[in-house]
């Protein structure tokens, strides 16, 4: 479920992302179970406690061929970055991503925050530290495109729960 990793990406580069709708508690109750998580493991891993971060998977949604992975990790300012990494996406494309109730088999269509369009297989967003606890499900959603192609889906993720 959760997973740790040592990349030193954890100041990544905010980009344009200005997320009004994010839903705060989620990630940092994740944060808050992947340091817990350290601590457990013991003192050999406190060395990446200041880097902690949770990856989970993009799965292709229909026949779209792109997939990934996402992470969410803290940066040294205290905000969290959303990193979604997909390969098969279209050359050229810019593709709208948001946070969505709900998991990647029951979505719910109005997303609680909005990323980084995907370009050239990435998407990076920083958003405001978390303030309120999660209830429920959310995924990370990626779209086709923007007007008629927000309705297809091409990639999704669930955020791992505890
Ligand atoms: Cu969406």
């Amino acid at each position: 479920m959760v997973q740790l990793k040592t990349r030193g990406d954890r100041a990544l580069p905010s980009r344009n992302g200005k997320p009004t709708l994010f839903e705060k508690g989620a990630i940092m109750k994740h944060l808050t179970i992947a340091s817990a998580f350290v601590l457990v493991a013991g003192l050999s891993l406190l060395a990446i406690a200041s880097a902690r971060q949770l990856s989970f998977p993009m799965h292709a949604v229909g026949s779209s061929g792109e997939s990934g992975t996402a992470t969410i990790a803290k940066n040294s300012d205290g905000k969290l970055v959303v990193t979604v990494t997909l390969t098969g996406e279209p050359s050229g494309a810019s593709q709208p991503a948001h946070i969505h109730p709900g998991t990647c088999d029951k979505l719910d269509p109005v997303p609680k925050a909005v990323l980084s369009n995907v370009v050239d297989g990435k998407s990076v967003t920083t958003l405001p530290a978390p303030a309120t606890p999660m209830t429920g499900a959310r995924s990370i959603v990626v779209h086709k495109g923007s007007g008629a192609d927000m309705s297809t889906y091409v990639a999704c993720g669930e955020i791992p729960s505890p």
